[in-house]
C-alpha cells in the first residue's frame, strides 16, 4: 500500500544499538485524516490487521468489515501444525490458503502463524519425542514456509516457548525436551524455507518489562549476537482491564536490539477503560520506529476466543464502538514512520530468493553415507541446507565435507559443527542427529558468505 507522504517536519534520530540503521524520523501531522484502521495505520508506514477465520469468511458483515478496515490478515488457527500437518508427511493447505487469498487479493500483508508452539500439535506430535520429534519440526517448518514462500510478510516461527512466572525460562514442553536449540533450529529452517519473510518469536504476558520478557529479550539478544535469523518480536497484547506502565518501553527496549515489534493478537476485556487501553496500545506502536504494526484478533466481540468479554473494535452487529474510534483517532494523530530500509540482517531479507535446485537424494548404495547440498543464495552470501543419507548400513555418527571456492566463509552452522569456516570445511554431526537408520536421512544447514560450493560434498560414516 502507498505511503502518502505528509511528514510535518522531520527529526534526525540516531537508532537503535551498534551501527545498524540511522532513521529518518517523519512526524506526521493530522491533516488529511483516513477513514479507515488499514489506510489510517499506513500514513505512517504500518499495517492494522485482524486474526481471520477461514469458516467465517461467508459472513458478509464480518467480510465487509474485514475489507473495508484492515490491511493485514492473520489466520487465527488455519496455518497451526495440528491444520497444516494433520497426520505425520501429509499436508493440507486448503484452509490457510482461502486466508491467503483472502488477504492477498485485498492488498493486505499476510501474517503467518504459527509455524512450531506446544499447543495445537496434532496427535502423532504430540506422542513423539527427541529426534524423531526435532526432525519432524524442523521439517514442519520446511515444508510450510516452502509452500507459503515469498507469499507471507511475517511468520510466528515459534510461539509462547517461554515459561509464565518468575523463571524468565523456557516452558517445558516435547520440543523444548528436544533441546534448548530447538527454537533457533526453527528459525533457521524457516529463513532457508523462505528468505523473504520476516521472522517472528511471538509470546503473551510480554507486554511489560517483565521476567517473562525479559527472558524473551535475552533469547533475542543472544540469537542477534550470534547470527540465529530472527527479524521482530510478536507481542500478543491480551490485555485485562489495565495496561503495563512500561508497555511502550518494553517495545522500545526489544526494537533496540535491531528488531521489528509487532503487536499481534490485540484485544482487551470490556469491562475496564477499554478505549483507553487501545489507544495507549496504538500510540505505543506509533512512538516506536520500528513497531511495524498492529493486529486484533478478530473482528466483531463475537467472533472472539474471549466469550463474554467483548473485546474487540466492532460489536455482534459489527457496529463501531467507542475503542475503534479512539483507535482511529489515535492512528490519525500521527507518530514516527517506519525505516523505510530496515537493518541489515542476515541473509538480507529483501532480496528475493533465488531457485532452490530440487534436492535429489541419491539411492543409498552400499555401506557409508552420501550427502546432498540445496542453496537458497543473495548477492554475496547463501544459507545451504545439507542432506545426509545413510547407506545400507545404520549411521553412528557422520562427518560431511564441503568443499568451498576461495572467498566463502561460513557464519553459521546449526544441527551439526564445524571447525573450519573456508576450504574443504567438514561438518560433524550433533548428538541428536549422528544415528540415522539405513537407507534414511537427516539434514543440517549452514549460513555462508560467498558464491557457494564448488563440488559434490563428501560423507563419510563413524
Ligand atoms: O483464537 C484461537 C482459538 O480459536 C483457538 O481455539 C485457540 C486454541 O489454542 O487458539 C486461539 O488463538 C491463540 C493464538 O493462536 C496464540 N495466542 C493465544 C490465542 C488465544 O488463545
Amino acid at each position: 500500500m502507498p505511503i502518502p507522504r505528509r511528514g510535518r517536519g522531520t527529526l534526525l534520530m540516531a537508532a537503535v544499538t551498534g551501527a545498524v540503521v540511522t532513521a529518518t524520523i517523519a512526524v506526521t501531522g493530522t491533516a488529511n485524516a483516513a477513514t479507515t484502521l488499514g489506510a489510517s495505520a499506513a500514513q505512517t508506514g504500518r499495517y492494522f490487521g485482524a486474526a481471520i477465520a477461514a469458516g467465517r469468511l461467508g459472513d458478509s458483515t464480518y467480510t465487509r468489515i474485514l475489507n473495508t478496515e484492515f490491511n493485514s490478515v492473520t489466520p487465527e488457527n488455519e496455518m497451526k501444525w495440528d491444520a497444516t500437518e494433520p497426520s505425520q508427511g501429509r499436508f493440507t493447505y486448503t484452509n490457510g490458503d482461502r486466508i491467503l487469498n483472502q488477504g492477498l487479493s485485498n492488498g493486505s500483508k499476510v501474517r503467518g502463524h504459527a509455524l512450531l508452539w506446544h499447543n495445537q500439535e496434532p496427535g502423532w506430535a504430540q506422542s513423539m519425542s527427541g529426534t524423531a520429534l526435532r526432525n519432524a519440526a524442523i521439517n514442519h517448518v520446511t515444508q510450510v514456509a516452502t509452500h507459503y514462500r515469498g507469499k507471507i510478510y511475517a511468520w510466528d516461527v515459534v510461539n509462547e516457548a517461554f515459561a509464565d512466572g518468575s523463571s524468565g525460562g523456557r516452558r517445558d514442553s516435547n520440543l523444548q525436551r528436544t533441546g534448548n536449540d530447538w527454537i533457533e533450529a526453527a528459525f533457521r529452517a524457516a529463513r532457508a524455507a523462505d528468505p523473504a519473510a520476516k521472522l517472528c518469536y511471538n509470546d503473551y504476558n510480554t507486554d511489560g518489562v517483565n521476567a517473562k520478557s525479559t527472558g524473551v529479550y535475552n533469547m533475542v539478544r543472544d540469537f542477534k549476537s550470534r547470527g540465529v535469523p530472527i527479524d521482530c518480536v510478536g507481542f500478543q497484547s491480551h490485555l485485562g482491564t489495565g495496561i503495563p506502565g512500561d508497555y511502550q518501553a518494553n517495545l522500545q527496549r526489544f526494537a533496540a536490539l535491531g528488531v521489528d515489534v509487532q503487536i499481534t493478537e490485540l484485544d482487551v476485556a470490556q469491562g475496564g477503560n477499554q478505549a483507553n487501553i487501545y489507544a495507549t496500545v496504538t500510540r505505543a506502536c506509533l512512538a516506536v520506529s520500528r513497531c511495524t504494526g498492529i493486529t486484533v484478533w478478530g473482528i466483531r466481540d463475537s467472533d472472539s476466543w474471549r466469550t463474554g468479554e467483548n473485546p474487540l473494535l466492532f460489536d455482534n452487529s459489527g457496529n463501531k464502538k467507542a475503542a475503534y474510534t479512539s483507535v482511529l483517532n489515535a492512528l490519525n494523530a500521527g507518530g514516527t514512520t517506519n525505516p523505510t530500509t530496515p537493518p541489515v540482517t542476515t541473509p538480507p531479507v529483501t532480496t528475493p530468493p533465488v531457485t532452490t535446485p530440487p534436492v535429489t537424494t541419491p539411492p543409498p548404495s552400499g555401506a557409508g553415507c552420501t550427502a546432498t547440498v540445496s542453496l537458497n543464495t543473495w548477492t554475496g552470501g547463501y544459507v545451504a541446507t545439507v542432506r545426509v543419507t545413510a547407506g545400507a548400513t545404520a549411521l553412528n555418527g557422520w562427518t560431511v565435507t564441503v568443499p568451498l571456492p576461495s572467498g566463502d566463509v561460513v557464519t553459521g552452522a546449526w544441527s551439526s559443527t564445524n571447525s573450519a569456516t573456508t576450504g574443504n570445511v567438514a561438518f560433524r554431526n550433533v548428538d541428536y542427529n549422528g544415528q540415522v537408520a539405513a537407507g534414511a536421512s537427516t539434514e543440517f544447514g549452514f549460513q555462508a558468505n560467498g558464491a557457494g560450493p564448488s563440488a559434490t560434498p563428501v560423507c563419510q560414516a563413524g
